[in-house]
């Protein structure tokens, strides 16, 4: 499904939705974890971002298809000193953003990583990410700063081909211009709700990082079934929902 086909609802005041699910933003320091959110949360730029202080929360809803999810993100700290604290955030994880900086320089270059150390380093937020959230963690991979295509230190092939071997996505974004910003967010929530509809992922199991919202209730209570509408046409699969272990405003993980 290409990207235009998705549409984005964070103004309706009636907060209702299908799912929530949690998602953690991760990278070393410097590479736009900030902006990148920020830009998807506001649909501006961030000006003067400083270093995240270990974790900082918003949240959005999008609209997949027929569905609205309510995303929780996390927005951790790259610097090495909050580690432990950032950890602490990754259980319960469905989706993970992780992000890492294309350009030679950082623009505050004596506070900030290389980017290309940010690059090397993206093994070790992987592994840890897998290691400690959802087992059935959706992993978007992105290199950000795209618009600084003359500064550019990390190709697309090598991050491309780093992605596949790892089993990620990717894409590259500029949380300056905005390019691709919203991107990773749906990717992940798309690649999340397939797993759903597949059976693969459970959103009733403890740690699964995606929850049932009233809207999906409501829908069971006016029929038994939720179907996946227009998600995976051809391949569509209804889920049954147990109702009786849904609890009214529970959060999810
Ligand atoms: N040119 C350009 N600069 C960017 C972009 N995204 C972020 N920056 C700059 O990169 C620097 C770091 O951005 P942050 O978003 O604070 O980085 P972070 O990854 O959150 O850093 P920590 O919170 O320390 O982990 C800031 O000076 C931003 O202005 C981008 O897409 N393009
Ligand atoms: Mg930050």
């Amino acid at each position: 499904m290409p990207f235009n086909d998705y549409e984005t609802d964070a103004t309706e005041l009636l907060e209702t939705y299908d799912f929530l699910m949690k998602y953690i933003v991760i990278g070393e320091a410097g590479t736009g974890k900030s902006c990148l959110l920020h830009h998807f949360t506001h649909n501006s730029f961030k000006d003067h971002s400083q270093h995240t202080i270990g974790v900082e929360f918003s949240s959005r809803t999008i609209r997949l298809g027929e569905k609205r999810i309510k995303l929780q993100l996390w927005d951790t700290a790259g610097q090495e000193r909050f580690r432990s604290v950032t950890r602490s955030y990754y259980r319960g994880a469905a989706g993970a953003i992780l992000v890492y900086d294309i350009t030679k320089l950082s623009l505050i270059a004596s506070s900030f990583p290389s980017s290309r150390e940010s690059f090397q380093k993206l093994s070790r937020w992987l592994a840890d990410a897998r290691a400690l959230a959802s087992s059935h963690l959706v992993v978007v991979l992105v290199g950000n700063k795209s618009d600084r295509e003359e500064e550019r230190e990390v190709e697309w092939a090598e991050a491309s081909r780093w992605a596949a071997e790892n089993d990620v996505h990717f894409l590259e974004a500029s949380s300056l211009t905005g390019d691709n910003v919203e991107a990773p967010f749906m990717l992940a929530a798309r690649s999340i709700l397939l797993s759903i509809e597949s059976g693969a992922l459970d959103p009733e199991k403890a740690g699964s990082g995606v929850s049932y919202g009233d809207r999906a209730l409501r829908r069971v209570n006016s029929s038994s079934r939720l179907s996946f509408g227009s998600l995976s046409r051809g391949q569509r699969r209804p889920v049954k929902l147990k109702v009786k272990n849904w609890v009214p405003g529970s959060q999810c993980c």
